[in-house]
């Protein structure tokens, strides 16, 4: 097999070189992490079975279907390829501390911080870093089979919220098109796994809906405390799940919530945007991501509030120059 594309080329050419290889993601991981991540190990794997192949970072039971993460004894992985994906930023790595690696090469689709691969692709305009993966696979000697392409499936469905973000572009359904061609995974029965939910966070769901305060410039926001994750019988990472799931009120073109976590003496923040700008404020309090979509971190009421009121001058001045373009 011939591989044409230069990027695919030198990861094939460097996982080939290396017989250790450690395949690491962000923390807190969503589907797109760990699928990219347990997707690519798996195929290195059955591509090359005398190679020591490992994905690591905390499990989330709930991702359990994906598959299982390894735990590594980083004196047997020493001098190994490290290959980190869907994440730009270093110190957001899971599972990776003390581990010496001879080389580090990223594959991720936010836009480029601070980790500097000996080689990089990046690319922001793919919706998912399992569109990227799956491309790696479909065009190079690396092998698929039904799981793989499943877990790859999953990925690239839930980090487009099934293909309706603008970064799902005419690429995605050529990929997605060849994916399920050539692996024929039955792809109704796998959103089971992305969408059941049980009914605790469905009731939690109705409390977000009745208690989101919405502003006059159309931000929508709601500090969710402590006791109320408690009540509801969810946990802090369970806002950011349903997060998507508010993307069709009229009234709100910027939505974040603020999630207490006392173990970390903070505040954990999601956004996401219909249009205004929103990583630029979420890096000034500790956070980051995508145009549309990030996080952050906050430590107290006061910053809380301060935050607040800059996302709602995001939208005021995002209504501000929508209005001047008309005229
Ligand atoms: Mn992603």
């Amino acid at each position: 097999m011939t591989i044409i594309n230069n990027n695919i080329k030198r990861i094939y050419t460097k996982i080939k070189k290396y017989d250790k290889i450690v395949i690491a993601r962000h923390v807190g991981p969503d589907p797109d992490a760990i699928a990219s991540e347990i997707a690519l190990r798996d195929s290195i794997r059955l591509t090359f079975p005398h190679k020591s192949c490992a994905a690591v970072g905390l499990s989330v039971s709930k991702f359990k279907y994906y598959g299982i993460l390894d735990k590594i004894d980083n004196e047997d992985y020493a001098n190994c390829l490290l290959i980190v994906v869907d994440v730009p930023n270093l110190h957001r790595v899971d599972g990776i501390d003390n581990l010496k690696y001879a080389e580090i090469l990223k594959i991720d689709h936010h836009p480029k911080e601070d980790i500097d691969g000996k080689f990089d692709w990046t690319d922001d305009t793919a919706c998912s870093t399992c569109q990227m993966i799956t491309e790696l696979i479909l065009k190079s000697p690396l092998k698929m089979d039904t799981k793989i392409a499943g877990n790859l499936y999953l990925g690239i469905v839930s980090d487009s919220d099934r293909f309706l973000l603008p970064y799902t572009t005419p690429k995605t359904f050529k990929i997605v098109e060849e994916l399920i061609t050539k692996s024929k995974i039955d792809f109704p029965k796998l959103y089971n796994y992305l969408y059941d939910r049980s009914i605790d966070e469905v009731r939690f769901q109705g409390f977000i809906a009745m208690n989101l305060k919405v502003t006059e410039n159309g931000l929508g926001y709601l500090v969710i405390p402590s006791s109320i994750v408690k009540k509801y019988n969810v946990d802090i990472a369970t806002p950011s799940n349903l997060i998507n799931n508010f993307n069709f009120i009229k009234e709100v073109i910027v939505w974040t919530f603020i999630t207490e976590d006392i173990k970390n003496k903070s505040y954990k923040v999601s956004i996401r945007s219909h249009g205004p700008i929103i990583n630029s404020t979420a890096s000034k309090y500790n956070g980051g991501g995508h145009k549309y979509a990030s996080g952050a971190r906050l430590t107290s009421e006061e910053e809380i509030n301060k935050f607040i009121h800059d996302l709602d001058l995001v939208c005021l001045e995002y209504k501000r120059a929508s209005i001047s373009n008309i005229d």
